[in-house]
């Protein structure tokens, strides 16, 4: 017989006790499964949407929740215990509580359908009071995620997009994974953007200076090497509500190259690691989203394993900061 406590909703991370990172039920982290009567009583939900119908060239992030929940039992191991981290000498994301919700129902025929859904999504773990946290498929999800926050009841935030390419194409159709932040700003879904890591031969001269003149921050990788983390803090407005979004591309393809984009000249994990506790310490993370993980490319796990991690690192930094204290 299993043990009926492991039915009764949502427990403290990281859940089930006891078991080999490769036994059990591949949610993520292995955590409960989250039901909607339940996410009121959560401080993180794990939200899957695996939908890839906006790539526009090699397609596979569909797979990208599966691939990261399964690469996320490794941090299960000391199940029920505690994730100890030994390099901050203290547990990470201790007392959260954080549920699986599982994946937006996708029809992958109907993208009017499938983006409303994901809205619909968001929005039921926005009202419940809830931080979404979102494992996509392609990077268009992320405009229908922040439809849900533009209607509160957070304050529309301003978003913080980690990415090779600025996603502000116009030469693709308009719910393209290349669209993201330009749907964003043209629908007034947030109150401001900044993009780090930005580089490559995709993003066209128009779209650049558009960008830049509707006030999107886009601090290249050049840049950042130069500058560090200062250039991102001095563009996050301090105490702002913070949407962050997490294209896996903005990593050098060497250390992720699960993904359906790569470009050399990447980030990474520490530059990330830091960059995302400094700025969730200077803003107030209310969203998060880690999109473009295409298992397929991947090799030995290292993509979908370095987005599990950084998805912990990424909401003890906001847990850390105490923005979720209701
Ligand atoms: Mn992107």
């Amino acid at each position: 017989m299993s043990d009926p406590s492991a039915n009764e909703g949502p427990t403290v991370l990281p859940g089930h006790p006891g078991s080999m990172p490769y036994v059990g039920i591949a949610t993520f982290l292995k955590l409960p499964v989250a039901t909607v009567a339940s996410l009121s009583e959560l401080d993180f939900v794990i939200l899957g949407i695996p939908y890839d119908q906006g790539t526009s060239n090699r397609p596979g992030a569909r797979f990208g929740p599966r691939a990261v929940r399964d690469a996320s039992a490794l941090y299960s191991y000391e199940g029920g215990v505690e994730l100890f981290d030994v390099e901050l000498g203290r547990s990470i994301l201790e007392g959260a509580r954080v549920a699986d919700f599982g994946d937006v129902p996708i029809d992958p025929s109907d993208g009017d359908s499938a983006r409303a859904a994901m809205t619909d999504a968001v929005r039921a773990i926005l009202q419940a009071g809830a931080m979404p946290v979102c494992i996509g498929g392609d990077h268009s999800v992320t405009s229908s995620i922040l439809r849900a926050f533009a209607e509160g009841p957070t304050p529309k935030p301003h978003l913080l997009h980690l990415d090779t390419h600025m996603d502000f194409d116009s030469y693709l159709p308009r719910h393209a994974h290349g669209t993201p932040i330009r749907l964003a700003v043209e629908e007034e879904l947030v109150t401001g953007v900044t993009q780090l890591g930005i580089r490559g031969l995709n993003s066209g001269r128009a779209d650049w200076e558009e960008a830049r003149s509707r006030g999107v921050n886009v601090i290249t990788c050049s840049r950042f090497r130069a500058e560090g983390i200062a250039a991102v803090l001095g563009s996050v407005p301090a105490d702002a509500p913070l949407y962050l979004s997490i294209d896996i591309d903005v990593f050098d393809p060497s250390v992720a190259p699960g993904t359906g984009t790569p470009e050399p000249g990447g980030l990474g994990y520490i530059e990330i690691r830091e960059l995302i506790r400094a700025v969730a310490a200077h803003g107030r993370v209310q969203g998060i989203d880690l999109v473009e993980v295409s298992p397929q490319y991947d090799h030995a796990q290292l993509t979908s394993t370095l987005a599990a991690r950084l998805l912990l690192d990424t909401m003890d930094a906001a847990w850390s900061r105490g923005t979720r204290s209701r």
